[in-house]
């Protein structure tokens, strides 16, 4: 009970959000916003059935770039309490907030044209996720990594133009139903090489995610207050990921 207070009055000062900022390739900085589609606002979109729940909502940082990204390469994705990093010195809520816990995802979707492409429509499929491992969680990692988070791209993708979708989901209020906070931003690039394969179990966004799901609708804390997923395994939202 006492940890629901807590937890209410962190969901009420709302100050604590993340956006998907820059994305690197195989560690070379692609540079800030280049290549990817942002909002201004950090705040979470909550409803799974979101019209924009692919893409995020009220998208002002977009370009034409498109990024290139050899099959196989180790993309990031960079966070940041607002656009830029910090909001002023010494942000303990940059990246984000350490309380919001949860996993980051990442999908593709094969389009015709990254830099032009809208996102409705799309067909997703799932390329890598971390959840919670030993009581860390992706959203832990990425803290750790001062903003930094890795997926490796299947070597199987086949050459062509993909939306990125790069998906952080922090559940520290998820207790309650259309209490998990959704961050997502998505990025645009080029595949290169010499793979086949455009995805297995494709989604859509919305329609993926129920309100309902195990790794969505989810009490993490432990009666002690730990933030383990109450010593149960996280169930990640979503398909499995892509196998080669
Ligand atoms: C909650 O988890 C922590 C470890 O993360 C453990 O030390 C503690 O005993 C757990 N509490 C309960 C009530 O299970
Ligand atoms: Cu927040």
């Amino acid at each position: 009970m006492r940890a629901a207070i807590v937890l209410a009055a962190f969901a009420a000062t709302a100050a604590c959000h993340t956006i998907m900022q820059k994305i690197s390739v195989n560690g070379a900085d692609q540079g800030q916003l280049k290549g990817v589609r942002a909002p201004d606002s950090d705040y979470p979109i909550t409803n799974v059935n979101d019209g924009n729940f692919a893409c995020n909502t009220g998208i002002t940082h977009k370009d034409s770039n498109v990024i290139s990204v050899p099959a196989g390469a180790r993309v990031g994705g960079w966070w940041g309490h607002v656009i830029g990093g910090a909001q002023g010195a010494n942000d303990p809520d940059n990246p984000i907030a350490a309380s919001h816990k949860g996993p980051i995802i990442y999908y593709l979707a094969k389009v015709s044209n990254a830099a032009t492409t809208g996102t409705t429509g799309l067909q997703w499929f799932k390329i890598g996720q971390e959840g919670l491992n030993n009581g860390k969680w992706g959203v832990d990692t990425m803290i750790a990594n001062k903003g930094w988070h890795y997926v490796d791209v299947p070597s199987c993708i086949a050459p062509g133009d993909y939306l990125l979708r790069i998906e952080l989901i922090a559940l520290h209020s998820a207790g309650s139903n259309a209490g998990a906070q959704f961050y997502m931003e998505c990025a645009q690039i080029r595949i290169t090489g010499s793979g086949t394969k455009t995805g297995t179990n494709l989604v859509s966004f919305p329609g993926a995610y129920k309100a309902n799901d195990p790794g969505i609708l989810i009490n993490i804390y432990n009666g002690s207050g730990q933030p383990n997923g109450g010593g149960k395994a996280y169930v990640v939202p979503g398909p499995p990921a892509v196998t080669c």
